[in-house]
């Protein structure tokens, strides 16, 4: 059964001077799905529960800074990735002897 993989977004470091006062992501998981959500410029990750999709979806990832007056950045910053499987299954248990006979 294909699973659900969940993810998280890494923050890009906020540049020094940067007139920063908030962010705004923008994460689409396949055609359907869309969220933005606002983080603060010491904001490194974002941990959302709502980060699930298919394996093998696209995700479009779309951030912008938003400085005190509202303005926003000239040009968002925007990643295409895949929800790839890259956990591996369990550990196995030890197989062990079945002894059938002597000959
Ligand atoms: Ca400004």
């Amino acid at each position: 059964m294909p699973g659900q993989i969940t993810f998280s977004v890494q923050l890009p470091p906020v540049p020094a001077n940067g007139d920063v006062d908030s962010g705004e992501l923008t994460v689409k998981i396949g055609d359907d799905l869309e969220f933005n959500r606002t983080f603060a410029p010491s904001d490194s990750l974002i941990v959302d529960e709502a980060f699930v999709g298919p394996q093998g979806a696209t995700v479009h990832l779309s951030m912008v800074y938003i400085d005190d007056a509202g303005n926003r950045s000239a040009n968002p910053a925007v990643f295409d990735g895949t929800l790839l499987d890259t956990v591996p299954p369990a550990d196995p248990a030890a197989p062990s002897l079945v002894i059938t006979g002597e000959v």
